[in-house]
């Protein structure tokens, strides 16, 4: 083991994603919400990223672009579980978007955590945006983008490749692929000449990467060497991390657990009691306190209310004092 790399804390955060995403699953499940779409299988990778954003709001700090499987990059930020309880609910208190988007759509300005977007991909586009702010202003922050292979296929993301490499101009953009081999029911294998989604990074000069993102440790390195490389050489980096994907696409397949795909949280318990870290007994406590915790986040939300009719307009147009952005 590296001793550098936080494994424990890193196995924590993977647990606290996982529970809460089971959470959500069972309040779709249970009717108390309406539809469910998330991260298991990517905790591996998306934790190790969270860990290593510089955390903080304005162009010095890292932009983070994320889409709807993200809530382990969010998680391992520091987010709270009630967050996701009270998004997946539609709840008043959901500071995101006060109920009114899908679970796990995330945005907290405070962050840099740029609005989710259900429109696939174009947080690709967007993100040029940010990181040429970063150019411009000089600054060490970097924008982190990521999304799903098969929306690869957009042309959001062949902007991205174009605009974030223009010789002289090049942007501080760290764009990240998360492959499950699915497009919802689409298999990769039917869509993609490409061998791999890295590969196209090469036609326009862009240092690629390609990392198994179901490894706690692989992933942490790779994230380290990419981040390293974006904000000293301050040059785009294209990496694909393979993950897995295990409630299937989303509430609308049935949000029901694969056995036939790898599972990240499995893969790093047997190695953290191979390596005498964490016993068996260790572990199953650290699932206990976050399925409890996850328990009092949804009391919690049972008692918050929902958006008022009133309130539908609120954040749509600027000049309403009650609802003023920059108070978030
Ligand atoms: C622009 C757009 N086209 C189609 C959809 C419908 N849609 C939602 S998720 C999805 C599949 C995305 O697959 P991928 O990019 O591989 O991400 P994954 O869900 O597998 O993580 C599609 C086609 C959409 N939301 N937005």
């Amino acid at each position: 083991m590296n001793e550098k790399i936080p494994l424990k804390k890193i196995h924590e955060l993977m647990v606290k994603s996982r529970v809460l995403e089971e959470r959500l699953i069972k309040i779709y499940k249970s009717g108390e919400g309406f539809f469910w779409i998330g991260g298991p299988g990517q905790e591996a990778f998306d934790v190790c990223l969270g860990l290593q954003l510089k955390k903080g709001r304005g162009n010095q700090f890292d932009w983070f672009h994320g889409h709807y499987r993200s809530t382990p990059v969010l998680v391992a930020m520091g987010m709270e579980m009630i967050e996701g309880v009270r998004m997946m609910k539609n709840l008043a208190t959901d500071r995101s978007s006060h109920g009114r988007n899908f679970c796990n759509h995330y945005g907290f300005p405070e962050w840099n955590v740029a609005p989710i977007s259900s429109p696939i991909e174009v947080q690709y586009s967007i993100a040029i945006g940010t990181a040429w702010a970063q150019r411009a202003e000089k600054t060490q922050g970097i924008t982190v983008v990521t999304g799903g292979d098969a929306g690869t296929a957009e042309g959001d993301f062949a902007s991205c490749l174009v605009w974030s490499s223009r010789p002289g101009s090049e942007l501080p953009l760290l764009i990240l692929v998360e492959d499950n081999r699915w497009g919802i029911s689409t298999a990769a294998e039917t869509q993609h000449g490409d061998k791999h989604i890295a590969d196209r990074g090469k036609a326009f000069g862009m240092k690629t990467m390609i990392v198994d993102g179901n490894n706690a440790e692989e992933s942490w390195n790779a994230i380290a060497e990419a981040v390293d490389y974006v904000r000293t050489k301050r040059k785009p980096l294209l990496l694909q991390a393979n993950v897995s994907r295990l409630y299937g696409h989303s509430s609308a397949s049935g949000a029901s657990f694969v056995t036939n795909e790898t599972d990240p949280i499995k893969i790093l318990e047997d190695q953290l009691m191979k390596e005498k870290i964490l016993t068996e007994k260790q572990i199953k406590a650290i699932w206990e306190k976050f399925q409890e915790s996850s328990m009092n986040a949804l009391n919690l939300a049972r008692t918050e209310p929902q958006p008022t009719a009133e309130s539908v307009w609120d954040y749509v147009y600027a000049g309403n004092e009650n609802a003023d952005w920059r108070k978030f």
